[in-house]
C-alpha cells in the first residue's frame, strides 16, 4: 500500500477543494471518488449554482468575502469563466424577520444592495408580479457559478499541484489509527490523516467509525420552466437570481442561460431518499414540491409556462439547523469530517476546503468553528463522544 499525507474520500466540490488546498501546501494527497467522473449522483453536478454574499446568518456572509476571492483565483488558474454576475433578489413580506436579517447583514458588510417595495419591484422587474406588502432586497455581487466547469477546474488544479485523483473506487473499509488505512474496490491506501466529504454517503462511512450524524438525505427536483418569450427572464435581459422566503422552505431561481428559453426554479427541499435510490422514479403522489412551484410560478412569474419543462435531480444532505458539519471525529482526531451542506454549500466550497485542510493539518482554523461543531447535536450517542 502507498502512504500519503492525507486521503480525501469524496470528490464532490467540498472534497475536491479540500484536496486542492492540501496539494497547494505541498501535502501528498490522494482524492478518492466512488463513481466514474464526472457523474450526477451526488450534489455537485449540473450547470449552475447561485453565488451570493446575502445570507441571514452573518457567519456565511463573512466567509463569502474570502470565497469570492478564491473563486476568482481558480478562474484565473483555469483560464475560463466560472462565474457570471447577475445580482440576486431576496423576496419576502417586508415584515418577515428573516428578510430583515438579510437586510441587516447586507448593510453591516457593506454589500452593494438596494431595497425595493412591491411597486418599485414591478417597475424594475416587469417579469415579477409582486403582491402588496411584499418587498425585495438585492445583492448586486451575486450571480451564477458554472458548477460542472468549476468542479472540473478545481480537480484539474489539484492534479497540477501533484495530487492523485482515483475515481471508480468505492471505499469498503476504514481502519483508524496513527496511520489510517483505507481499503477501496481498487486498492489499499494509507495516510497520516483522512478527510471524509462523502455528501449523502457520509453516515455510511461514519457508522463503522462509531458516529452517526443527524443528517437527512433528500432527493431534490431541479425544475426548468419555459419562457413564453425566449430570453425575457434571461441573463442578457438582466433578470437576476432570486430567493423567495417562503414557508416552510424557500424557493429560488436562476435566469435562463444554460438551457436557452428555460429558467431554473426549485424548491429548497425534497423527499427523503437513500442516495442509492436516487435514480428511482418517485411515486406519482410524491410531488408536492412541484405543485408548490407551479402555484408560485403562476402567481409571481406570469411570463413562464407554469409546468416544468425539464426536471433533473440532485441530493441534499441536511443537518437539523442547516449549518454545515466541519469538525474532527470525536474519537479519532486525524479523521476530519465535512458534511451536511444542506443545499447551500457549493458557493462556500473554496473556504470549506480551506477549513477542512486546516483541521487536517492541525492548524487553527481561520473562522470560528462554533456553528459547525459535531457537539452541537445533543442526540448523539455518548459512546461516539
Ligand atoms: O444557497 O443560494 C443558495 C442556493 C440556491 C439553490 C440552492 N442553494
Amino acid at each position: 500500500s502507498s502512504l500519503y499525507d492525507t486521503i480525501v474520500v469524496g470528490a464532490g466540490i467540498q472534497g475536491s477543494f479540500t484536496a486542492y488546498h492540501l496539494a497547494k501546501r505541498g501535502r501528498d494527497t490522494l482524492l478518492l471518488e466512488q463513481f466514474p467522473l464526472p457523474h450526477s449522483r451526488g450534489s455537485s453536478h449540473g450547470q449552475s449554482r447561485i453565488i451570493r454574499h446575502a445570507y441571514a446568518q452573518e457567519h456565511y456572509t463573512q466567509m463569502m468575502a474570502e470565497s469570492y476571492g478564491l473563486w476568482e483565483q481558480l478562474e484565473a488558474e483555469a483560464g475560463a469563466p466560472l462565474y457570471r454576475q447577475t445580482g440576486l433578489l431576496v423576496l419576502a413580506a417586508n415584515t418577515n424577520p428573516e428578510f430583515q436579517r438579510f437586510c441587516q447583514t447586507l448593510a453591516q458588510h457593506h454589500i452593494p444592495s438596494e431595497l425595493f417595495t412591491a411597486e418599485s419591484l414591478r417597475g424594475r422587474f416587469p417579469g415579477i408580479r409582486p403582491y402588496c406588502g411584499e418587498a425585495g432586497v438585492s445583492d448586486r455581487t451575486a450571480g451564477v457559478l458554472y458548477a460542472d466547469r468549476a468542479l472540473r477546474a478545481v480537480q484539474d488544479g489539484f492534479r497540477r499541484c501533484g495530487g492523485a485523483l482515483r475515481d471508480s473506487e468505492q471505499v469498503t473499509d476504514i481502519q483508524p489509527g496513527v496511520v489510517v488505512t483505507v481499503t477501496t474496490s481498487g486498492g489499499v491506501y494509507q495516510a497520516k490523516s483522512l478527510v471524509i466529504t462523502a455528501g449523502p454517503w457520509a453516515n455510511k462511512l461514519l457508522a463503522p467509525l462509531g458516529l452517526l450524524l443527524p443528517l437527512q438525505t433528500l432527493r431534490i427536483n431541479v425544475c426548468y420552466w419555459k419562457e413564453k418569450v425566449p430570453g425575457a427572464y434571461g441573463v442578457s435581459a438582466h433578470f437576476p437570481c432570486f430567493l423567495a422566503i417562503c414557508d416552510p422552505h424557500h424557493i429560488y431561481g436562476l435566469p435562463s442561460n444554460e438551457y436557452p428559453g428555460l429558467v431554473k426554479i426549485c424548491y429548497h427541499s425534497g423527499s427523503p431518499a437513500d442516495p442509492e435510490e436516487r435514480d428511482r422514479p418517485p411515486e406519482a403522489s410524491g410531488l408536492p414540491d412541484i405543485q408548490v412551484l407551479q402555484d408560485f410560478v403562476s402567481k409571481y412569474l406570469p411570463g413562464l409556462v407554469p409546468e416544468p419543462a425539464v426536471v433533473e435531480h440532485c441530493m441534499y444532505t441536511n443537518t437539523p439547523d442547516e449549518d454545515f458539519v466541519l469538525d474532527r471525529h470525536p474519537k479519532f482526531s486525524n479523521i476530519v469530517i465535512g458534511a451536511g451542506f444542506s443545499g447551500h454549500g457549493f458557493k462556500l466550497a473554496p473556504v470549506v476546503g480551506k477549513l477542512l485542510c486546516q483541521l487536517s493539518v492541525g492548524e487553527e482554523p481561520s473562522y470560528t468553528m462554533e456553528p459547525f461543531g459535531i457537539r452541537r447535536f445533543p442526540a448523539l450517542p455518548p459512546a461516539a463522544l
